[in-house]
């Protein structure tokens, strides 16, 4: 089973200009053969799958742990995207061409007419994610060192992407999966070593380029973010430490296992997106049924989610100024 909490894994900036070829690049972190999809399902299914948990606890309590952290990061990834499809500005113009723009050979129409400007289960050339990329063979030494393999070429594309798309949130993005992908990369080299005793350290970084040269990470490298496994269980996975552990091999720190999930963000509230019917033509309308039903359930007047807002407004009334007519 799996618990949800309502919080992005980092804080990601709040929407400025919309970037829809980017969003499209971004989805080779969702769906492609290397992306965040694929991530969560081979440690998923390898978890499933695992046989004789008792004798080989540690590894089991590695991989079902990772799995769980995975599924923050598809999250993750798909704030960046609908945060990228994001127009601050719209709201008036459907059912009028409001969406014209956004035909071209660097989009995805997807993005549009069946997404609602939201992020697909699909990679940056729209083809959709695919259970072939799940590698479960059942042999513990063989699922490990693909984990590693995974782990290296998800690496790889993010540093592409971030080379490719520069929006702020492309990049706050690929700044923490870079480093988040690199402790998982090391606790798969680990643990093939603890197995085999081969000294798969000599292999980072791969890419041949460290975490810290790269702007974005710093912050997470200042919190200790790249030497960390956060356990995603209130009580189970207190395993990790067995194969989690010694030091970095690029920064010669202590590796370590932390109780509970980073500490997060709370979700930047997107707002409508009212050309595309997101939530509604008339979002409003939807706002003041669900605050007649709260009102109803006898729950607060105020939502009780935590969220960063984005005054909408205010953004429309900026570009309104700057692009005049
Ligand atoms: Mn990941």
């Amino acid at each position: 089973m799996i618990l949800r909490i309502d919080r992005w894994a980092t804080e990601l900036p709040p929407p400025t200009e919309p970037d829809p070829e980017g969003a499209n690049v971004v989805q080779e972190l969702m769906g492609g053969r290397f992306g965040e999809m694929s991530t969560l399902m081979n440690y998923t299914f390898q978890s499933f799958n695992f046989r004789h948990r008792q004798g080989a606890r540690p590894f089991y309590d590695l991989i079902a742990n990772i799995a769980a952290e995975e599924y923050g990061h598809i999250e993750l990834v798909a704030a960046a995207i609908n945060s990228m499809l994001t127009d601050t500005a719209t709201g008036e113009k459907a059912p009028e061409a409001a969406l014209k723009q956004y035909r071209g050979d660097n989009f995805n129409p997807h993005h549009f007419v069946s997404g609602g400007k939201g992020a697909l289960p699909q990679d940056s050339r729209g083809n959709p994610w695919t259970g072939d990329y799940v590698f479960s063979s059942g042999d513990l030494i063989e699922d490990l060192t693909h984990n590693f393999f995974l782990e290296t070429g998800a690496r790889n594309n993010k540093l592409r992407v971030y080379e490719m798309v520069d929006h702020p949130a492309a990049r706050a993005l690929t700044g923490y999966l870079l480093t988040r992908g690199g402790v998982h990369q090391v606790a798969y080299a680990r643990a093939v070593e603890k197995l085999t005793g081969a000294d798969l350290m000599k292999l980072f970084p791969t890419p041949r380029i460290e975490t810290a040269k790269i702007p974005e990470c710093q912050p997470h490298i200042k919190n200790g973010s790249h030497t960390k496994l956060y356990r995603f269980s209130p009580s189970d996975y207190q395993e990790l430490a067995a194969v989690f552990n010694g030091p970095h091999p690029e920064t010669g720190e202590e590796l370590t296992v932390e109780q509970g999930p980073p500490e997060g963000s709370p979700p930047v509230d997107l707002p409508p997106q009212p050309d595309v019917f997101a939530p509604d033509y008339a979002p409003e309308e939807i706002a003041e049924i669900a605050q007649k039903l709260r009102k109803q359930a006898g729950l607060p007047d105020e939502p009780l989610g935590e969220v960063i807002p984005v005054p909408t407004s205010t953004l429309g009334k900026v570009k309104d100024k700057l692009t005049p007519g």
